[in-house]
């Protein structure tokens, strides 16, 4: 019985040096987000402290459905032409990711015109001022809880 609870406090002690480590290695920072209904975006500069390269593979929030990565890009449309000047037009369109890469030492800035979180289905609508409680899972590093401020600019 004894040497049970030994191997089980070693095991804990064990997990809670690797969810340390692990928690360093991925910092965010600078993460915001706009007063939203319905749909809500959020930024933020995702660092990787580690030798090795780390993905973000899920996201979740409580007050969300459900969190998904995009990718915003703006697309050259040809729209025909006018007394002989071509016409040009430009689309945005965002791209659903199934992770977003963080690379070793390195950093992947989420920013408007480019990678970004989406969170869809919001419980409420989001006011500048509040704050949104986001969780976020790295293949590597695990889950990192972020705060995120919502803010009009
Ligand atoms: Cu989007």
């Amino acid at each position: 019985m004894r040497r049970c609870i030994a191997m089980t406090l070693t095991l804990a002690s064990t997990m809670t040096l690797q969810i340390a480590s692990a928690a360093s290695a991925i910092v965010v920072t600078a993460a915001w987000s706009r007063p939203a209904t319905d749909t809500a975006v959020v930024y933020a500069t995702i660092a990787n402290n580690d030798a090795r390269p780390d993905r973000l593979v899920a996201a979740s929030s409580r007050i969300a459905g459900r969190v998904e990565f995009h990718e915003s890009m703006a697309t050259a449309m040809p729209m025909g032409s006018m007394n002989g000047m071509p016409m040009r037009g430009e689309m945005l369109s965002m791209k659903p990711l199934a992770a977003i890469g963080i690379p070793a030492h390195g950093k992947r800035v989420l920013a408007p015109g480019g990678y970004h979180l989406m969170l869809v289905d919001l419980r409420h609508d989001l006011k500048a001022g509040e704050t949104v409680p986001l969780r976020l899972h790295f293949a590597r590093a695990g889950w990192i809880s972020v705060a995120v401020p919502v803010r009009s600019t």
